[in-house]
């Protein structure tokens, strides 16, 4: 059978690695052209130093390097390994850095990298000659190491070694690349790619993939795409020879270092150095102001060195490595690469264009592990790894703005090496979303994170005399962060009381028409023929019967449904499936959503609406009016209570609040941020879709095989579902962390061996302990097994519980 043409632009890692990915896979109709010559075509990955890093706070990006790292080491440019396992060495100079170490640790034990070990100063620089503990000289200028994150399997990649041999493998499978040909315009044809136009004419194509790095928007916006990105240049430096390097006989024989308090990271070219340095002023170019080919004056991804810039890291690197005291640079540059709004690379199709797909703001680290999702995904239809990170669909529109993506982009710029707390929001800019009820969050002294540009109340200062009420336990100061007791105390007057929660930003969708009742059932694992008022918890799975999101589908008449979804990747993808006959429509930014829960909710209710409260059961939703307010009240709770979400538009939503806050004042009705919404969820056993459960698992794993109706009607995913032999070999667990918290992304220890990783965390205030969803094998899943939870150097003693911890007959759901 014939494969689709495909048109790859760029001959940059990215692309010579998908040629490569793509071709092995039997697609070999492919073309990959570019600009420049090959293979040093003056794209970012011609003078990339390829450092591999492969640790990541994001599992996803830790195994596109490690299969990277497993992929260059056999690959061979001529006599040259592509890959040179030297090590990667991550030093702390302050007691902060080291325990960001240990936290990083975590990491890269919990996503795999088993070898990796945190290392006592003299065991540093035992590994490398220039990392000095007795530094000479002036005590004060001198950077004393407390500490370092060792990775034994990091190493150095060679960039265009690992271009040229896999485009060698891509071309003896019968792929052509095109060097010295620039790309003018992609052809459309309906709503399809139907070539690509080149300087030498037209070459045509079922399948265009842009890999053209930092001129990546240039080419998006030739199918109206919008490519959130920006150049950013990046100043690496060459030394002359250092004494301490004299004589090597290999171009690299010690680890590659870091030193990410200072912004700076090293490696070796025999007796040299190559600094790398993050630390200056962000330097955002535009992508139609690139130079040209010709008109570069070394290459068009390379800017001229500006050794002012410099001056602090050469100052730094002579405090950390006394070595280089008296050693001067030889050359430099400042070299371009993209940065996005959220350091994740841009991967997957156009929602517009069909054909049209990125892999984009791609590393040298992850190059191969990119390639390899992105062939699974063109040749397979899914993927392999868990790409909602990942996805260009991604974004909603707020983030897809010039000035929000330059604004970000130079941001992440500057923090690339910060220790960023997980709770941590983004300064600027700020505030961008706001809810209809945010003039009275603020009254309230609501202290606001940040999430898909939403400002949400994490707690309420003005619940702060609620604390005395409740004995709620202080965490480490790490977890204290964007914490305040009142967080416990909210979570426990919702328990009692009634709490009204912000859940305007939950995504809304509206899906109407015809076919819709028929198009649910096939998207989804509910049951959706039922009776209007209906809500249905229900999972959209891909291909493979692994979750894609968990969503709740309210019927809300004969061809209406009201989809309450997890985030714009939920409607990209209800949105590109839909036939002609069903629309698709977000209206999140149009409406809002509160919740009102808690044991005295219905008391609250009562007086405000003529609907029977008694009689709309649980998961059962209608049309009525709170007070004056036409409101869909759903009786459903993320928080485990008695109680509705109530939505209604945004020019209401100011008097919906107000007319609950008045009618709850009798009762004690207080306001209640996310902190305790994520404690109160966690000890109701709810998942969050993208945390606990992703596209790595099935939902009888991820516990929620509740939600999957094989009786249904044929629905994406049923068949592999059908398929699947014997009881999960892992869980997701439940664990009670006694008196300690932990964040979430820490390995699971069964000894000495990572076992699995904490998805999530929080105090459970009305359970009395600290608890965490954890995947876990099965035989440590069964409830009463101990294990350790890594959280920076300590170990914490976890017991593996039965879920859910609180309210498991669901009497107060059902009350
Ligand atoms: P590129 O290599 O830029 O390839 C894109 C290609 O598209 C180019 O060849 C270009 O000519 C072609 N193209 C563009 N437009 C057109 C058109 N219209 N027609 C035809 N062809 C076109 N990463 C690491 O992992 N480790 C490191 O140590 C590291 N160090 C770095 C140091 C510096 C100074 C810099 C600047 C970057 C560094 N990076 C590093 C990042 C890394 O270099 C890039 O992320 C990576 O090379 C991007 O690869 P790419 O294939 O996407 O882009
Ligand atoms: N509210 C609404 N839609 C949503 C969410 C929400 N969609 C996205 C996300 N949150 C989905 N997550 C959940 C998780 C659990 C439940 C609802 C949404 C839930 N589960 C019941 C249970 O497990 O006991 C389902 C019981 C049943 O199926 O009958 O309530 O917060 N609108």
């Amino acid at each position: 059978m014939a494969t689709p043409r495909v048109v790859i632009i760029g001959a940059g890692i990215v692309g010579c690695a998908l040629a490569d990915e793509l071709s092995v896979r039997g697609w070999t109709d492919v073309t990959v052209v570019d600009q420049g010559p090959l293979f040093a075509t003056g794209g970012s990955s011609s003078h990339a130093p390829g450092l591999v890093f492969q640790t990541n706070a994001a599992k996803v990006m830790t195994e596109f390097a490690a299969y990277t790292v497993a992929k260059y080491q056999g690959l061979r440019d001529g006599s040259r390994a592509c890959f040179t396992p030297v090590g990667g060495l991550e030093l702390a100079v302050t007691e902060e850095r080291l325990a960001e170490l240990h936290r990083r640790h975590g990491w890269a034990r919990a996503w795999g990298l088993s070898g990796a070990r945190v290392l006592e100063p003299e065991q540093c620089a035992k590994l490398h000659p220039l990392v000095r503990l007795d530094a000479p000289g002036d005590p004060d200028e001198a950077a004393r190491i407390l500490g370092g994150l060792y990775i034994p399997d990091d190493g150095l990649a060679d960039a265009l070694g690992a271009c040229r041999a896999q485009a060698a493998a891509a071309q003896r499978r019968g792929v052509v690349f095109r060097g010295g040909e620039e790309v003018l315009d992609v052809r459309v044809a309906g709503d399809r790619v139907a070539g690509v136009v080149t300087g030498e004419g037209e070459i045509p194509a079922d399948v265009v993939v842009c890999c053209a790095g930092i001129w990546g928007p240039r080419i998006a916006r030739m199918v109206g795409m919008g490519l959130p990105l920006t150049p950013l240049g990046h100043q690496l430096a060459w030394t002359d020879p250092v004494p301490g390097l004299a004589g090597a006989a290999t171009e690299a024989a010690h680890p590659i270092l870091r030193h990410q308090g200072a912004d700076l990271y090293y490696r070796e070219r025999f007796d040299r150095l190559g600094i790398g340095y993050y630390g200056h002023r962000a330097m955002p170019v535009d992508p139609d102001a690139i130079a040209s080919v010709a008109d570069a004056d070394v290459m068009p991804s390379t800017m001229a060195f500006t050794p002012d810039d410099f001056a602090p890291a050469l100052k730094e690197t002579r405090a950390l490595l006394p070595g280089t005291r008296d050693v001067e640079l030889e050359t430099g540059f400042n070299g371009l690469f993209s940065f996005t709004t959220d350091n994740m690379p841009l991967l997957g199709p156009s929602p517009d264009v069909h054909g049209f797909w990125t892999a984009e703001a791609v590393w040298i680290t992850h190059s191969a592990g990119v390639a390899r999702a992105m062939a699974e995904w063109l040749v397979d239809g899914v993927p392999s790894y868990d790409l909602h990170g990942c996805d260009v669909n991604r974004f909603t529109a707020h983030q897809l703005g010039p000035e929000y993506v330059e604004m970000r982009d130079c941001q992440n710029f500057v923090e690339v090496y910060d220790i960023i707390h997980p709770l941590q929001p983004m300064a600027e800019p700020r505030p961008l979303r706001t809810s209809p009820f945010h003039p009275r969050e603020q009254e309230l002294g609501a202290v606001f994170l940040e999430a898909q540009g939403w400002e949400r109340p994490q707690w309420y200062e003005a619940n702060a005399d609620l604390v005395a009420a409740y004995d709620i336990p202080e965490p480490d100061p790490w977890a204290a962060r964007y914490w305040s007791p009142i967080v416990g105390a909210e979570a426990r007057a919702t328990r009692e009381r009634a709490a009204l929660y912000d859940m305007s930003s939950l995504t809304r969708v509206e899906v109407d028409g015809p076919g819709a009742l028929a198009y649910l059932g096939r998207m989804t694992t509910g049951k959706m023929d039922k009776s209007t008022g209906a809500v249905t918890y229900c999972l959209l799975l891909d291909e493979r019967g692994r979750i894609r999101s968990d969503i709740t589908v309210t019927r809300l008449g004969a061809d209406r449904f009201q989809v309450g979804a997890n985030g714009h990747l939920d409607v990209d993808r209800l949105a590109r499936c839909a036939p002609p006959d069903v629309s698709v429509r977000d209206v999140t930014s149009g409406t809002c959503c509160v919740g009102l829960w808690g044991p005295l909710a219905r008391d609250i209710m009562r007086p405000l609406t003529r609907l029977d409260l008694d009689a709309l059961r649980y998961f059962r939703g209608a049309r009525t009016y709170v007070g004056t307010v036409p409101v869909t009240a759903l009786r459903v709770s993320y928080v485990g209570e008695l109680g509705w979400e109530l939505y209604t538009g945004a020019d209401m939503g100011l008097k919906l609040w107000d007319t609950l806050w008045a009618a709850g004042a009798p009762y004690g009705l207080i306001a209640a941020g996310r902190g305790a919404f994520n404690s109160l969820r966690l000890e109701k056993g709810y998942r969050a879709y993208g945390t606990d459960m992703t596209a790595e698992h099935d939902p009888y794993e991820a516990g929620v095989g509740f939600a999957v109706k094989m009786a249904s009607g044929p629905f994406v995913g049923r068949a592999a579902l059908a398929g699947r032999a014997g009881p999960p070999e892992r869980r997701l667990t439940c664990l009670d962390t006694g008196d300690a918290v932990v964040m979430g992304s820490e390995p699971v220890y069964d000894g000495a061996a990572c076992a699995g990783y904490v998805t999530s965390a929080a105090y459970g205030y009305t359970v009395g302990h600290g608890v965490a969803y954890a995947w876990l094998p099965a035989r440590l899943a069964d409830p009463g097994t101990t294990v350790e939870i890594g959280y920076f150097d300590r170990r914490i003693a976890a017991t593996v519980r039965s879920e859910p911890l609180f309210d498991p007959d669901m009497t107060r759901l059902r009350a």
